[in-house]
């Protein structure tokens, strides 16, 4: 069976963006998975991999690191219920890609920043506050004073999401597909770690959040 290397916090936690990402692919395509928690300080476990983060897929003849090469290997080697549907698809799934690896997980990272380390303890929380404050040069409470108006910010940001939303149901179209499975990853990573409302109630990107969790019985796995 595939499995999955996921980042692992205090109880079990899964709160991975990149991770969730690639289980929603998987269940789409209903490929039987398991997963193996991984912590922050837990690189050994994936020391096999050559690099340090994750998601990662092991299969029977090897493995796979980055979702983007983990998207076009499930394709590949499941045909069934493709990702990638046509061009104009794949284009616009990269680009959706690039979009919340680049600015939207960035955005969201200064609403969490400090809630994260209650989701993490131990050698966990110290790599965590260790790595983030040297990346970001400063405090994790630098961000504390904005944190309304990121979620201000981070609501309009979307707005071209939400208009999609309006006229299809779906990012993907009439039916969920990869362009959603990217875009839930960052409010699972939110709804994970945080506990702010980062949408309203009567956002229709709120409705849309939790049909796809129905449809996808998403849990804590
Ligand atoms: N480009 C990579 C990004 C992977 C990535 O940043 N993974 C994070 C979790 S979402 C990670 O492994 N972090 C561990 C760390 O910071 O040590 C992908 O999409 O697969």
């Amino acid at each position: 069976m595939l499995k999955l290397y996921d980042l692992c916090g205090k109880n079990n936690l899964r709160f991975s963006p990149a991770c969730w990402n690639i289980k929603l692919c998987l269940i789409f395509k209903g490929i039987p998975f398991e997963t193996v928690p991984v912590g922050f300080s837990e690189k050994h476990k994936i020391a096999f991999s050559n690099q340090d983060l994750v998601p990662i897929i092991t299969h029977k003849d090897g493995f796979v690191c980055d979702s983007c090469n983990i998207i076009n290997w499930l394709d590949k080697n499941y045909t069934d219920k493709p990702l990638f549907i046509n061009s104009a698809n794949k284009n616009f799934s990269h680009f959706l890609y690039y979009w919340t690896s680049k600015q939207l997980l960035p955005e969201l990272f200064k609403i969490i920043a400090n809630d994260i380390p209650n989701i993490l303890e131990k050698e966990d929380l110290e790599y965590y506050i260790k790595t983030r404050e040297t990346r970001i040069k400063g405090p994790l409470s630098q961000f504390k004073p904005f944190i309304s108006s990121t979620i201000k910010n981070f609501r309009k940001l979307i707005s071209p999401i939400r208009t999609l939303i309006k006229e299809n149901r779906y990012i993907s179209g009439n039916v969920p597909g990869l362009e959603d499975f990217i875009f839930i990853s960052n409010f699972k990573w939110v709804a994970m770690c945080g506990n702010c409302d980062l949408l309203d109630n009567d956002d229709c990107i709120t409705d849309w959040y939790n049909n796809l969790h129905k449809t996808f019985s998403l849990r804590n796995y």
